[in-house]
């Protein structure tokens, strides 16, 4: 039974399949992980007395009609979405089916797209509300006194500056079984279990979009994160965990605590995070493997200095030579992101960037298009340094929405890009050093796995 005033709450993240995601066919290797912004509002709304359910679509597998079959069997109150840019299009088409059936549901949206653009969204979704920004706060308000929000059709989520004071995602609701990590994003197990620290960056880089989680960098406590970490292992018997912050080493202190707590409590995870080639040194990173972390993933971008500085990167090639010394040195293994056709590029200086990632030897590269998300300085710049499509649909990273104009035309950004994927895996001595590394058939998998989404891309 419900309580008086609770709501039969539907929450989804829209279809997308992992091939539409990356524009190729890539088959069968996992990459799905649990919508946390989804499961922290559950959370919330579940400890108000809600009932809450969550349809992860792209983790289902479910199509347009599936999602629309379960609103009708199910005929929930309020159904909350998330929009991404690469899902707009999808979000509208779903968010138009369902109001057409159920004329009465308060439907409303939210995530970076309808954040960035929250007309826009409102117009093409027909939903009653949008939010902006975080939404943990704000959508109890929302479903506490509708009413009060009926005439606000952009309503500004409050931020949440303790986020110690949240619940935990809730994972319980999400089809955990279903979230396999990328073959090579994981060391001990597929089943991944993504976690987020902090929110916020001070940086200001021009690819990055700040509307959502703003400059003013929040971390929860370390005691916070190890109660969240004993959860999971709990319930789920995890042995691997995956930080999706941004910028997981902001505080040196916060890592090295952190570190601490989970040697001294015995906890054994392996756990990789992303991080800034300025942000970390030896010292730390020796600690971050005793502690169980075996992978970091490095912003590095580009290989030639104009280009680093044309988007505000803040970085100098030389700290992202030290910083994958470092942490070869400590024994973490290191993934480089590079991105082709930056503001600025030609294909000549894409070749620099290729060579910088082969100079530099990470463990795995990847290099993604440059995609100037809505929201972005790039992307209200784009016209100063290229030519942009505004196909939203493939904004996914791995589509030449924007061609630079040291670039003949979207085709010979794709050339590139499939080049930089050639020489960086197929050397002689990176595959020599990947079939060294092997040494289970686990690893075996992992890799041949990992061979065929390379393939996939070329
Ligand atoms: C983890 C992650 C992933 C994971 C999992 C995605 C998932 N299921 O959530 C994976 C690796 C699968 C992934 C894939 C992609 N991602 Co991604 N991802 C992230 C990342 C790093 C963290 C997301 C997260 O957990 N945030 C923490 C939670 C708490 O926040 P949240 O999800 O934003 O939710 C809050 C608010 O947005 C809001 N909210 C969200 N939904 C709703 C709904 C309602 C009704 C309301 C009221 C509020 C609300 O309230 C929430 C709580 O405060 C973000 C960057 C970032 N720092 O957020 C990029 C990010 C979301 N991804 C992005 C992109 C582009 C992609 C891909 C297209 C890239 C690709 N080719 O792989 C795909 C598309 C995937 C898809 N399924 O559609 C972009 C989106 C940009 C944009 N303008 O839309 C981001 C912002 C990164 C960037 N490049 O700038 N991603």
């Amino acid at each position: 039974m419900r309580e008086a005033g609770a709501m039969k709450v539907l929450l989804i993240f829209p279809p997308i399949s992992v091939d539409e995601r990356y524009s190729k066919k890539v088959g069968d290797v996992g990459g799905h992980l649990a919508p946390l912004g989804l499961a922290y509002m559950a959370a919330v709304l579940l400890k108000e007395g809600h009932e809450v359910s969550i349809i992860d679509a792209p983790a289902l597998g479910y199509g347009m009609d599936d999602v629309l079959r379960n609103v009708e069997s199910t005929r929930p109150d309020f159904i909350g979405m998330t929009a991404l840019t690469t899902t707009i299009g999808r979000v509208e088409n779903l968010s138009r089916g369902i109001k057409k059936d159920h004329p009465d549901v308060l439907l409303g949206v939210g995530g970076p797209h309808a954040t960035i653009m929250p007309d826009s969204t409102l117009k093409r979704t027909g939903a009653d509300f949008v939010l902006v920004g975080e939404g943990d706060i704000t959508i109890v308000d929302i479903l506490r006194d509708p009413g009060k929000y009926a005439m606000k059709k952009v309503i500004i989520g409050k931020r949440v500056d303790d986020l110690d004071s949240l619940p935990f995602p809730a994972r319980h609701l999400l089809p955990m079984r279903a979230y396999k990590a990328l073959p090579n994003t994981y060391k001990r197990s597929p089943y991944a279990i993504n976690m987020i620290i902090s929110r916020g960056c001070p940086f200001s880089c021009t690819y990055c979009c700040k509307d959502l989680y703003g400059y003013n960098y929040r971390a929860r406590s370390v005691d916070n994160v190890i109660r969240e970490i004993k959860h999971v292992i709990r319930e789920y018997n995890t042995t691997e965990i995956s930080f999706w912050d941004d910028l997981f080493t902001m505080k040196r202190q916060w890592v090295l605590d952190f570190c601490d707590r989970l040697i001294e409590e015995g906890i054994d995870i392996a756990w990789s995070c992303y991080s800034r080639v300025n942000f970390v040194d030896y010292e730390m990173l020796r600690k971050m493997k005793a502690a169980g972390c075996w992978n970091i993933f490095y912003g590095i971008e580009a290989g030639d200095q104009r280009l680093l500085d044309n988007i505000e990167k803040g970085i100098t090639l030389d700290m992202s030579r030290k910083a994958v010394k470092a942490t070869k040195a400590a024994g973490i293994e290191v993934r480089g992101s590079f991105m082709i056709a930056l503001p600025g590029e030609t294909p000549e200086l894409a070749m620099k960037t290729i060579r910088f990632a082969i100079e530099l030897d990470a463990d795995y590269s990847q290099f993604t298009i440059t995609t100037p998300f809505p929201g972005t300085k790039l992307y209200r710049e784009a016209s100063k340094w290229g030519r942009l499509s505004k196909k939203f649909d493939e904004y996914n990273e791995w589509n030449p929405v924007f061609v630079p104009f040291g670039y003949k035309n979207e085709a010979e950004v794709r050339r590139i890009h499939r080049e930089a994927f050639r020489r960086f895996y197929f050397r002689p001595t990176y595959v020599t050093k990947r079939v060294l590394k092997i040494r289970s058939p686990g690893d075996l998998i992992r890799n041949i796995k990992g061979l065929r989404m390379i393939l996939g891309f070329n």
